[in-house]
């Protein structure tokens, strides 16, 4: 199997270029030429404002912490409509002030955002009943008892598999493609394909949902593997996946033919290498013009980084239970937007602006029946599309120089693994 070198590490320290861009930004959108929008540039000043008085807020009612933000979203019905208890960056002082949903769907109508990366983690599966690995309590970090593992990431921890495969094998066989169905997310982030919107998608997850809600192999980036393909864990001798899986669900160990070594699904372990389609990130990051992260922690690299290499102009939007990675910062760097709360919620309230949900609702309901396609065309439809002349991220650009240096600096953030 093709491989590229890295390390799947724990986050240890974080170390963002946000500082560094947020006064620069603003300008970096002017000198591009852009055509000017004054509600965005509204937007755009007042965000730093605006961060600053969700924090007085805070200051104000210490006890409405992002957890209680959370705890009080986190019951939002999976096709439900926008809770209210979901926080946002707001302008302050206007009378229908602007979130930063309403912010970003308002651009991408505009047709300003054509290139939309998507960076996804465990979070947009927990809607579809796949506990995530931090949440506490439900996460299953919390619950690992019933593996006997010594420390939660053992689980995912190459050594302890050749030593121990078992503690693998019993989260595999829950995680396994077939026991849990896509969600509303998961087609939102379809129809952004559909809209000829979406550029890629880089998931951490392996729980194959993206795929089976019809998110096409070209537009999908697995960076954490799948259980798609298997192959033995020391000698990289490939074995038939649905041999292994059998094996797997019925407590048997499957063995390498050439060396009898464990076989495993070719999910990425700690300290184990990312399929080298994870490196498209170099290309396809300096070329988005949105970058949407949802449902992760950002504690893993070199994925995390990730998010820290899109152009300085560039917006990104975080829908999480709670800030994370570069959205910690205070001030946020200018053009980063959060939405907190549940992600079904935001999500649906995102799709709303967009004017998507019922269609969304629609594919959903025609795929998880049966009645459309599993797979479609990687080439958008044209019909409905917000922006009918807009691209599909395809084309060629300039950025070639800026991609081998983000490609470097992502693998300087390369890490050995460490210890809890
Ligand atoms: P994580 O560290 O567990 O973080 C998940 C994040 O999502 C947290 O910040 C949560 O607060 C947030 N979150 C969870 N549910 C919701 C919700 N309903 N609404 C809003 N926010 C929510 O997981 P990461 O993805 O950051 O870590 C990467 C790991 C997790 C990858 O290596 C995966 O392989 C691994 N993982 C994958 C799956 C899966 O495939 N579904 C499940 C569990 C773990």
């Amino acid at each position: 199997m093709s491989k590229a070198r890295f390390s799947r590490d724990r986050r240890v320290t974080r170390v963002t270029r946000s500082s560094i861009s947020s006064h620069d930004s603003g300008s970096a959108a002017a000198q591009q030429g852009r055509p000017s929008d004054s509600g965005l540039l509204d937007d755009l000043s007042l965000m730093r404002v605006s961060e600053l008085q969700t924090l007085l807020t805070r200051k104000a009612k210490p006890s409405k912490t992002d957890s209680d933000v959370s705890e009080s979203s986190s019951g939002g019905t999976k096709h439900g409509l926008p809770s209210p208890s979901g926080s946002s960056v707001r302008a302050p002082g206007r009378s229908a002030p602007r979130g930063a949903l309403e912010t970003v769907g308002r651009l991408m109508k505009l047709g300003r955002l054509r290139n939309v990366v998507v960076v996804a983690g465990a979070g947009i599966s927990t809607a579809s009943g796949i506990p995530d690995f931090r949440t506490p309590g439900t996460g299953l970090y919390a619950n690992l008892e019933k593996y006997n593992v010594p420390y939660p990431e053992a689980v995912f921890n190459i050594d302890y598999f050749s030593d121990d495969p078992r503690p693998f094998f019993s989260l595999a066989k829950e995680l396994y493609p077939g026991r849990h169905r896509p969600n509303y997310i998961h087609y939102f982030i379809r129809m952004l394909h559909q809209k000829g919107l979406l550029l890629r998608m880089y998931t951490q997850n392996i729980d194959g949902l993206e795929k089976m809600c019809g998110i096409p192999d070209d537009k999908l980036v697995e960076a954490h593997g799948s259980f798609a393909t298997a192959s033995c864990h020391l000698c990289y001798t490939p074995f038939p996946a649905e041999e292994a899986k059998t094996a797997i669900m019925s407590d048997s160990v499957p063995t390498c033919s050439f060396c009898s070594a464990t076989v495993k699904p070719n999910v990425v372990f700690f300290g184990e290498d990312l399929p080298e389609k994870y490196f498209q990130h170099a290309q396809d990051f300096p070329r988005a013009d949105l970058l949407m992260i949802m449902g992760t922690s950002l504690q893993i690299e070199p994925f995390a980084s990730l998010v820290s290499t899109v152009k300085s102009n560039v917006p990104r939007l975080l829908l999480n239970r709670h800030a994370v990675g570069p959205f910690e910062r205070k001030p946020l760097r200018r053009g980063d937007y959060m939405e907190l709360g549940d992600l079904v919620d935001s999500v649906t309230r995102l799709a709303e602006i967009l004017g998507w949900h019922t269609e969304i609702q629609d594919l959903m309901n025609s795929h998880e029946n049966g009645t459309l396609p599993m797979l479609i065309s990687t080439s958008p439809s044209s019909t409905g599309a917000i922006v009918p002349s807009c691209s599909s991220g395809e084309e060629s650009d300039s950025s070639e120089t800026e991609s081998k240096s983000t490609e470097s600096s992502i693998l300087s953030n390369h890490r050995p693994l460490q210890a809890l």
